[in-house]
């Protein structure tokens, strides 16, 4: 295969809480994704860790006095290794560098009234590495990191004053940043504010009297996410023509079970409010006909003002990027068993999967990208996209990962065949270009990186980089875009 397209943005993708470290250093504060512990006992195939903790299992680690290990205080020390990553993206051939930023190190309490210099700086810093090396950056606002201060005083995303202190923090950043930052993601997966309400919103159960308003909550939090995303790009307007604003879903692509029509209705009904919902509001601007029912008939209610309505209506996305990984699918039989909780659906015969039950599905990928571009004819970026593997360092102290080479092509092939359909796709970020601490599983172990990380779950190790040999590949298919 010969990729042709000219001017295709090729890159990695990570977010701060995965690779930073450094989680009090310069005034930063404690947010809650570095406050969930590692569970050694964790069970590889579900999907609980995330919504597993209760506001004190999260407290209790503020003192650290158990000895229990918080992988995302420690990530892979990016803090202080920065240059030498951004070198070795550089080396690998890529021309973009999708990262986010910590608001705890810009804004550690919220609602100071000045930025925090040196979070400012430190920033400042990684971009200017990034275009020294030739690299564009796409920069998520917020990665599942809210701080821990505005969880404990405003309660997370749910309450309205969040919105403010976020508004705050993305104008004060797209001011500083506005001439190294050319593409601006609002929130990463922002569909997960549902899913896990926790890691999106940073609101947790014990802080509702029925799980009823804590479902009500999550879906108000989301709603304050969609007005914050769309005032921020009103704001972005003003302050300079080069922000490019476009948004982040984890797109759960899936197939109905088998051709009975029930099945297919059902997977239909999955689809628009897992997915399409999403890119229905930040796209089109209102909430679409078929959630109004389904919030009826969920009894889901939350709080919107005509005023915010007529801000998201005004201010949609420029372009969509999404998170793939896989595909599942979907009956009557298990969505009734499975009461709602659908977040990976069920198994394919036709598909292999990885070890944490992730199923590989290239195809997919074409799929998806067709669909998206017909329904919403905006261009489309994969924001991230990759294979999770336990790997251990060879004696030649690297990684034989051919089955990442097998993954990665796969979907690259995919990608250029939706791009011959006619599909605009401007550019693709692998997650992810080094190995990071796992978001779900808080693992070291599952790694998903061209360039290996010497830590294991507890941080034991080096902390050194080593190139696997998906990394040589890579570095060559950069040269000759041939597979
Ligand atoms: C996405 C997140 C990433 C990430 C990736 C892989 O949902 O945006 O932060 O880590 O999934 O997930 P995991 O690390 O759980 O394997």
């Amino acid at each position: 295969m010969k990729f042709e397209k000219k001017d295709f943005l090729w890159g990695g993708a990570t977010s701060a809480s995965q690779v930073e470290g450094a989680f009090d250093a310069e005034g930063k504060s404690l947010t809650i994704a570095e406050m969930r512990p590692f569970n050694p006992n964790l069970d590889r195939k579900s999907v609980d860790e995330l919504n597993k903790y209760t506001r004190s299992d999260y407290e209790k680690s503020i003192d650290n006095k158990d000895n229990l290990h918080y992988p995302k205080r420690i990530g892979i020390d990016f803090y202080h290794r920065y240059k030498e990553d951004i070198a070795l993206f550089k080396e690998a051939g890529m021309n973009i560098y999708r990262m986010s930023i910590a608001w705890s190190r810009i804004f550690p309490n919220g609602d100071e009234a000045e930025p925090n210099a040196a979070g400012i700086k430190f920033y400042k810093d990684v971009f200017e590495e990034c275009k020294k090396n030739g690299m564009e950056v796409m920069l998520t606002i917020q990665h599942y990191d809210v701080p821990y201060p505005i969880t404990k005083k405003y309660g997370g995303w749910s309450n309205k004053k969040v919105i403010d202190l976020y508004i705050k923090f993305a104008t004060v950043i797209m001011k500083e940043y506005k001439d190294l930052v050319k593409y601006w993601l609002p929130f990463n997966e922002i569909n997960v504010a549902t899913l896990a309400p926790t890691t999106g919103l940073g609101i947790f159960r014990e802080d509702f009297n029925s799980e009823e308003d804590y479902v009500n909550a999550s879906w108000q939090g989301l709603h304050n996410q969609f007005y914050a995303q769309a005032k921020v790009i009103e704001i972005a307007k003003t302050i300079s023509s080069n922000i490019k604003m476009g948004c982040m879903v984890a797109n759960m692509t899936t197939y109905s079970s088998d051709c009975n029509p029930v099945n297919i209705w059902e997977n239909l009904a999955t689809q628009q409010m897992q997915r399409y919902f999403y890119y229905d509001v930040m796209v089109k601007g209102d909430y679409p006909s078929y959630s109004k029912r389904y919030f009826k008939e969920n009894n889901i209610k939350f709080e919107t003002t005509s005023e915010e309505m007529e801000v998201i209506k005004n201010n949609n996305i420029q372009y969509i990027t999404f998170s793939y990984y896989m595909t599942s699918t979907i009956s009557k039989e298990l969505k009734d068993a499975a009461g709602g909780n659908l977040m990976l659906g069920g198994k394919n015969p036709f598909l292999k999967a990885t070890e944490w039950g992730w199923q590989i599905d290239p195809i997919g990928l074409r799929i998806t990208l067709n669909e998206l571009w017909d329904r919403y004819q905006l261009p489309l970026f994969i924001s991230e996209n990759g294979i999770g593997v336990i790997e251990k360092l060879n004696e030649n102290n690297t990684v034989e990962d051919d089955y990442r080479i097998e993954y990665l092509s796969k979907h690259f092939e995919q990608m250029n065949e939706a791009i011959k359909d006619g599909v605009d796709v401007f550019g693709y970020t692998m997650w992810t270009p080094i190995d990071v601490v796992s978001l779900s599983t808080n693992e070291m172990s599952k790694r998903y990186g061209l360039i290996f990380v010497d830590y294991d779950d507890y941080h034991k190790g080096t902390g050194n980089r080593f190139k696997k040999k998906s990394f040589d590949w890579f570095k060559n298919f950069m040269k000759t875009k041939e597979l």
